[in-house]
């Protein structure tokens, strides 16, 4: 897709890390999807390859905070996922603080601002507190939005903000004639973050998965067989070069 000619492979070699700083996506949205079949590619636990998603997490944040990208929303846990043995869910909700017991040092330094969508309520108390306090630490930040979707389901988030929009028009918060498209996504726990310019989505599927369904309206779609464990700084750099290359229309010509 990117088109790169044969001779651009060496300036590429000088300069891993250059990309051209037009037309950066501002907004690079990613499904992690992969980590239960890397483990089990290696004979190892699912919670194996949970774990070192966690390391390609961080990998990617740097990335993506270098390459100026704005926001980075991850896909960590669905309101699907909930469908999972306890003892994996139990794992899984352990890394939030082993994350950022670590990293969030890291991300004071940085100037990287934690922030969450999805019902962070109904996470056990010990992962919600840690995200909380990470929110709390970080929220005078001005550098890349690390927006982490936490038991998120879209189809979940514009039902309540549906609900939401009935009750404020009976209490006449709201009224019918004003309701346009900027007022519904105010409703959205997106509120105040701009729709993803760039969706990745690793592990071969190629679907939605009640990811994001108001705001991905249009957003380039990127997909790749790797798998989330296996990605890495110099996968997203091609990611962004490909989105680079294409031509957005939003329905125009
Ligand atoms: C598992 C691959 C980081 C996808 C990445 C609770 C599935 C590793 C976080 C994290 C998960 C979340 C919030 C925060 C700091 C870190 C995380 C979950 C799963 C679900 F403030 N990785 N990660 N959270 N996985």
């Amino acid at each position: 897709m990117s088109m790169r000619l044969p001779f651009m492979k060496n300036k590429q070699k000088e300069e891993p890390e250059q990309l051209p700083p037009e037309n950066v996506p501002a907004h690079v949205a990613i499904i992690m999807d992969g980590n239960g079949r890397w483990a089990k590619k290696r004979g190892l636990p699912r919670v194996a390859g949970h774990r070192e998603g966690v390391t390609v997490v961080k990998e990617v944040v740097r990335a993506a905070s270098k390459m100026n990208v704005q926001i980075l929303t991850l896909y960590t846990f669905s309101t699907e996922n909930w469908k999972r043995p306890k003892s994996e869910i139990d794992f899984i909700m352990k890394l939030p603080k082993e994350f950022l017991h670590v990293y969030l040092p890291e991300l004071m330094e940085n100037n990287v601002k934690l922030e969450t969508i999805g019902d962070i309520d109904a996470l056990p108390e010990h992962t919600k507190e840690v995200i909380l306090y990470a929110k709390d630490k970080t929220k005078n930040n001005n550098g890349l939005i690390l927006n982490f979707a936490l038991n998120y389901g879209s189809r979940y988030e514009i039902m309540q903000a549906v609900r939401q929009m009935m009750t404020d028009v009976d209490s006449a918060k709201l009224s019918i004639e004003k309701l346009d498209e900027h007022t519904f996504s105010s409703y959205l726990y997106t509120k105040g973050l701009t729709d993803p310019d760039l969706l990745i989505r690793t592990s071969g599927e190629q679907r939605i998965s009640n990811f994001l369904l108001w705001q991905l309206a249009y957003t380039e779609f990127w997909f790749t067989d790797v798998l989330w464990p296996d990605f890495n700084k110099d996968i997203l750099r091609q990611a962004i070069e490909d989105y680079q290359q294409r031509k957005r229309r939003y329905g125009g010509i």
